[in-house]
């Protein structure tokens, strides 16, 4: 059944019979798709990745990205948004509002955008400052105009707190509250879940390293999802591999249907 020209290998065609008809059948999965922060402000807003060091266009993510809401049926949709208040600890132009620790890298008079400065706590936090971004209610915070919203699809607010920042849809870095992911996820049964959006290195990484973490069979779709710094993404790739996580392209996905 499995390899039909019995050459010791099977072919996509194989493999899509073998996954409807066999795999799927006994693993049983329950599918969940999160689409990361794709909102203008990462796009073509004042945290603009396409002018930060991998140069990538955020807005590429689109198509795939309905491409896979069209055709895939998965078992929940989930939308996050960076959801910033306007006197969040992430903004450079904020910096001034807090104490930074006497071992921060850079002091707030010299401190920069995308520079990292420790804050005094406590206990002393380290922090990578960026321009002012998808604050709550603003045009930089929508989710770009043609990404298309599923209904029954449920949106996920992070980094509200304006004191700790949120790269994770699961919890803030300081892990001081959880996002309802967690539970929305374990509700639903949830087995696998498809990772893409924005920015790869950044809070699609942390996302991705979390769902690991709990044990989730965690799947980042590559061709829908763009970044902010090369090394950051071969990071982020790395850890996702020696996590067991795996990394493909949409069309990979779109062969499971
Ligand atoms: C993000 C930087 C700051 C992201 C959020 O969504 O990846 N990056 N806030
Ligand atoms: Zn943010």
């Amino acid at each position: 059944v499995f390899d039909k020209n019995g050459d010791g290998f099977i072919d996509k065609e194989e493999f899509t019979f073998c996954w409807n008809h066999w795999i799927k059948v006994i693993v049983r999965p329950v599918s969940a798709f999160l689409i990361v922060d794709v909102q203008n402000d990462f796009i073509s807003g004042t945290l603009n990745i396409s002018k930060c060091n991998a140069q990538q266009d955020g807005s590429e993510v689109v198509e795939p990205i309905n491409r896979l809401l069209e055709s895939v049926p998965f078992d929940a949709l989930f939308y996050s948004l960076d959801w910033h208040p306007p006197d969040h600890v992430s903004f450079i132009d904020n910096v001034h509002m807090r104490e930074l620790h006497p071992s921060s890298p850079v002091p707030a008079d010299k401190a920069q955008a995308y520079d990292t400065v420790v804050f005094a706590g406590p206990p002393p936090m380290k922090q990578r400052l960026w321009p002012r971004h998808c604050v709550q209610d603003t045009w930089g915070a929508e989710l770009h105009k043609d990404l298309k919203i599923m209904d029954g699809a449920v949106k996920i607010y992070k980094g509200t707190n304006p004191e700790v920042d949120s790269y994770s849809v699961f919890w803030d870095n300081k892990k001081l509250t959880d996002t309802s992911l967690g539970n929305q996820l374990r509700h639903r049964g949830a087995s696998d879940i498809y990772i893409c959006g924005l920015a790869y290195d950044v809070c699609v990484g942390a996302t991705i390293a979390d769902a690991l973490a709990i044990g989730y069979r965690s799947i980042l779709i590559e061709d829908a999802s763009r970044g902010v710094d090369l090394a950051d993404i071969e990071k982020t790739k790395a850890t996702i591999v020696n996590n067991n996580g795996v990394i493909v392209n949409s069309d990979e996905v779109l062969a499971m249907v």
